[in-house]
């Protein structure tokens, strides 16, 4: 299988993030992708390619083009009152909240776009956020392009991941939605697709920017928001609406939950997925449902991986993996690759 890296992705390299009342240590870090890139080496799995560079129209059909520009300018602006120091948001947008406001709300100073781009405390804005978003970006439309132009499968090895950010929302370490910009690609080349969202958390900006539409189907295994992250977002009855209704498949799950009542889940999953019949089958591939994954509560072992690759290859579809999240360092790159492992042998 076809891999796309590149080694931009480094830019982005926050040291902490602001989490249950404190600064804590940054987990969505460079040493995530590289240990990954060298299990890929070491077991043989086939070519690292760099991705190509596409220009940002993929990315604009589906995120806001102010969201774009915020994003691009964002550091630079926050760094003139701010040196050195990540932007991170201190107050939001209280539009949600019913507050009657004036026109002040709509300021396009970097404050109130920080208060009204981002939904959590987690997601520093670095110097180099940008250009890793991009090239994450690049890379997830190179492995969907290699497999519309007949791969049986890629793997986009890419970070910052996406599938929390919406088309004007960034969060949950994500700031471009990768998966949701390839399956748009594809679509925009003619090819019916299905998403899958294995990581642990709700792909909520997926979810999202597909929402109303029945032409992507969203499909997403995760911790149920009563208790985890992303908390407002991936119930059961979220389930689509307008044209999208019954296009959006939440499986939400229990604390604890192991290869047994996650495999249970998976066979719902891939239910609903054949009765779509996709062209072509994206996966937010997350690995934050490992047993010792230091943020999450799953119960997934390594060998479990491996029959989740092989479940996935039993759809028998074209396949678009994309690099979501996954923190247990010591166990990732092993995950990861079982996964791409099961399914090659499937
Ligand atoms: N105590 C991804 O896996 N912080 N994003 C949750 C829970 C945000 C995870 C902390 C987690 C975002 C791509
Ligand atoms: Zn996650």
């Amino acid at each position: 299988m076809k891999t796309f890296y590149t080694a931009q992705h480094s830019a982005h390299a926050p040291l902490q993030e602001f989490e249950a009342g404190r600064m804590t240590p940054a987990v969505e870090i460079p040493e995530r992708v590289e240990a990954v890139r060298s299990r890929i080496v070491s077991r043989g799995l086939g070519p690292i390619l760099a991705p190509s560079e596409f220009t940002s129209a993929p990315a604009l059909r589906v995120h806001d083009p102010a969201f774009v520009a915020f994003l691009k300018s964002a550091y630079a602006r926050w760094a003139d009152m701010h040196p050195n120091i990540d932007a991170i948001p201190s107050v939001f947008s209280p539009q949600v909240l019913g507050f009657r406001h004036s026109d002040g709300l709509l300021r396009e100073d970097v404050l109130a776009q920080l208060g009204r781009y981002c939904f959590d405390t987690g997601t520093p804005l670095t110097k180099g956020s940008w250009s890793a978003a991009l090239a994450a970006v690049n890379t997830a439309l190179s492995a969907a392009l290699a497999v519309g132009d007949g791969e049986r499968a890629a793997f986009a090895l890419t970070r910052p991941p996406g599938h929390h950010a919406s088309a004007t929302l960034f969060g949950g370490y994500c700031y471009l939605n990768n998966v949701a910009i390839a399956a748009q690609f594809l679509v925009d080349h003619g090819a019916r697709c299905a998403i899958i969202d294995v990581d642990y958390h709700h792909g909520n900006g997926t979810q999202d920017i597909f929402y109303a539409r029945n032409d992507v189907l969203f499909v997403s295994l995760h911790a149920d928001p009563a208790f985890a992250y992303p908390v407002y977002w991936g119930f059961a009855e979220e389930t689509g609406q307008e044209q999208g209704e019954g296009f959006n498949l939440n499986l939400p799950l229990p604390v604890a939950t192991d290869w047994q009542g996650y495999s249970e889940a998976l066979g719902t999953a891939i239910t609903r997925i054949s009765a779509f019949s996709p062209d072509v089958l994206l996966v937010s591939l997350g690995l934050d449902t490992f047993a010792l994954d230091p943020i999450c509560r799953f119960r997934l072992q390594s060998a479990d991986y491996l029959r989740l690759g092989e479940a996935i290859a039993q759809l028998n579809q074209p396949t678009v993996f994309v690099f979501e999240g996954g923190y247990d360092l010591a166990h990732l790159a092993e995950n990861t690759v079982n996964v791409l492992e099961g399914f090659i042998g499937a």
